[in-house]
């Protein structure tokens, strides 16, 4: 669309913006409203302006999508003066949320009024960059510099309500925006006008408030949020021009930067995973109530994520004292949920009262959706799915949790394979974000797309995997695991290793998080390829458990533990244990051994590309950002190579 509509009411013109999805600030909408100020100034019919959108949505932003491109006149600031400084006042009237130069608008407009449910922020450091239209030096003068700070440094938006008490908008209205708009705007002219936001003073306020703000905001690879607190803290101590040529500097310096490329990158591939083209037309299957058989830790997990997302929930077990730990484990999220103000006790009441437990499979028989989450034994999977099939409706969709079984082995023999899925979800899988949907060849459409859905009821980011072992995530675990071991081979520190990869952006190393997560499990899986007669070759992770070190739970793995302790220690035991198998002296320095890992990821990618297993390079940066902490600033293992 890229248009703007003039109306009139009276003496007052409404400029309503029309630029789907999210009314981007494109280079047209910005001519556009250059356009409009200059149009409407000359009108002299017209005594005020309301600024509207058509759609979800006030302006969400300049459009993301022309950052890669230098940046085209008009440019936005300009846009802004030009409102600001038009004849006529401008009524911003705003709903949804107002975000990035969308705010920045507002905040050069004279007036802003909002819906009660609309948001106003400056997100820009989420993507790497600060606000580069008067952002930073434009709140300070409406709200005061703490407000500012929060808003442009914090990245997260505020509620109307939040706004109108910070002094960001002028009023709240309800029923119909646009004439509210005009009406307050009629008002608005029987009195003096308020001063220009850019001309408007900015409190003063303590020095000792920047060395606090400061704390915790060098975050490696984030440079935009102390960007933007030196941003508002130069425009407290210069006016306001200067301080618009040094915010725009700064923005401009940042949008050209690695980690804005790359937090665009993964902007974008969000989005694009969360609804995928092939099931733009396919209706999913009717989703109201889930069950979840087995409540240990992923099966409480799903279920607490389902139940929060207000699905009634079913939890099976095999006896009566396993459901009741499964009912108090999900019953323990909620209360922290709670506790970190997530979840009121009144919703969380609310929720509980969907939340049942039993040893009867008949419970399933009209659940929509029944997710198996026990064993990983095919026999024990296979069992569970048999009752399942008992019980459910033939339509009901029936979910495995594998997290590296052959979902096809799984399904043999069900009745309406049609309805069956891999549902892989991540530990804690109420908090971890990244869902592999793995369907199976007789998976129907509507099946996938019923996955799809829950992915965005929970929250989660979804990406299709093809069937080989590990899927797109843990394959690729296995093999950045792999190259890290060949690297202690060639006589690389084990702590140099880690300290690479949490150099890099990493919280933990490889060798770390195998501490954590426990040496065995891995191990137990190469045991048991190899009690099938699969040739799976020694590794030093096997000479460890053989040695009785599993990692942190037994005291020791890759490094040593002081009793209590969850400090890793170079261990001499371990040294000694795998002199036999160090074939040389390298010495690779810490960007050098960064670079083999990444790259020995991406190669992996390449070859799960090459296989059909991901669909695009894009969904294997997701799966390596949400499922294993890959940072969010280098944009995966296909970006960052
Ligand atoms: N530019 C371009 N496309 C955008 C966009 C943007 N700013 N925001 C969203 N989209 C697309 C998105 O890719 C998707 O496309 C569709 O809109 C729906 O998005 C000068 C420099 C507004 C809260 O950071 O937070 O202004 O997949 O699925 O869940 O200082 O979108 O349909 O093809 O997210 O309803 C600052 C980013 C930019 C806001 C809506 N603004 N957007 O959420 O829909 S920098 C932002 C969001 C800036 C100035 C600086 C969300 C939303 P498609 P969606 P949603």
């Amino acid at each position: 669309m890229n248009e703007i509509e003039i109306t009139r009411r009276g003496e007052i013109a409404v400029v309503m913006v029309d630029n789907p999805p999210v009314n981007a600030l494109s280079q047209a909408m910005r001519a556009a409203l250059l356009s409009a100020a200059d149009a409407l100034d000359r009108d002299d019919a017209v005594k005020a302006v309301v600024l509207a959108c058509a759609g979800r949505t006030f302006i969400a932003g300049a459009d993301v999508r022309e950052f890669d491109l230098p940046p085209l006149e008009p440019h936005l600031p300009d846009v802004i003066a030009r409102i600001e400084n038009a004849e006529k006042p401008w009524i911003a009237a705003i709903h949804g949320t107002a975000l990035g130069g969308g705010f920045e608008v507002a905040m050069g407009c004279r007036f802003r009024i909002a819906l009660e449910s609309a948001a106003v922020g400056l997100p820009e450091v989420t993507l790497g960059i600060i606000p580069g239209a008067g952002g930073t030096c434009r709140t300070p003068r409406l709200a005061g510099v703490e407000t500012a700070v929060k808003l442009a440094v914090g990245g997260r938006p505020l509620g109307a309500r939040k706004a109108l008490e910070a002094g960001l908008i002028d009023a709240i209205v309800e029923g119909d925006l646009v004439a509210e708009a005009v009406a307050f705007a009629e008002k608005a002219l029987q009195q003096p006008l308020p001063a220009k936001t850019s001309a408007r003073p900015i409190a003063a306020i303590d020095e000792a408030f920047w060395s606090e703000a400061e704390k915790d905001k060098a975050k490696p690879g984030y440079r935009a949020p102390l960007a933007a607190l030196s941003s508002i803290r130069f425009a407290t101590e210069n006016p306001f021009d200067a301080a618009m040529l040094n915010e725009r500097g700064l923005f401009l310096e940042l949008r050209a930067s690695d980690e804005a490329a790359a937090l665009r990158h993964v902007f974008f591939a969000e989005r694009s995973a969360a609804r995928p083209a092939a099931l733009k037309t396919v209706e999913p299957r009717p989703l109201k109530s889930i069950g979840i058989v087995g409540g240990g830790t992923m099966g409480t997990g799903i279920g607490a994520a389902a139940l929060m997302a207000g699905y009634p929930l079913t939890l099976i077990e095999r006896d009566e004292a396993a459901v009741a730990r499964g009912l108090s484990a999900i019953e323990a999220v909620l209360a922290g949920a709670v506790r970190r103000g997530k979840l009121t006790a009144a919703k969380q009441a609310f929720l509980l009262e969907g939340l049942a437990g039993t040893t009867d499979y008949q419970a399933l028989s009209a659940c929509d959706l029944v997710i198996e989450a026990v064993f990983e034994e095919i026999a024990v999977k296979r069992a569970v799915f048999a009752e399942l099939d008992r019980v459910c409706r033939a339509d009901a969709v029936l979910a495995t949790n594998t997290s590296y079984l052959d979902p096809r082995r799984i399904a043999e023999g069900l009745s309406h394979p049609e309805r069956f899925i891999g549902l892989h979800f991540f530990s804690p899988a109420h908090v971890m974000k990244l869902l592999e949907i793995i369907p199976v060849p007789e998976t129907a459409d509507d099946v996938l797309a019923t996955g799809f859905q829950l992915a965005r009821a929970l929250g989660k980011i979804p990406v299709t995997s093809g069937i080989c072992e590990g899927f797109i995530g843990n394959r690729i675990l296995k093999r950045y695991r792999a190259e890290a071991e060949q690297l202690v081979r060639r006589g690389v520190a084990i702590a140099e290793i880690d300290g690479a990869m949490r150099d890099y952006g990493f919280k933990m190393g490889p060798f770390e998080t195998q501490d954590l997560s426990g040496l065995d499990i891995a191990y137990l899986q190469r045991e048991g390829a190899r009690s099938e007669g699969q040739d799976v070759p020694e590794t030093l992770g096997d000479i460890l458990v053989r040695a009785g070190r599993k990692g942190q739970k037994t005291g020791g793995g890759w490094y040593d533990y002081r009793e209590g302790e969850r400090k890793p220690v170079v261990s001499s035991e371990v040294a000694a244990l795998l002199q036999p198998r160090i074939e040389a002296s390298d010495a690779l320095d810490r960007t050098a051994i960064a670079d083999h890992l990444i790259a020995a990821m991406a190669d992996e990618g390449r070859a799960i590309l090459a296989e059909g297993i991901a669909a695009k390079p894009e969904d294997i940066d997701l799966v390596k950002i949400h499922g294993y902490g890959f940072p969010r600033h280098r944009g995966g293992p296909m970006f960052a190579s």
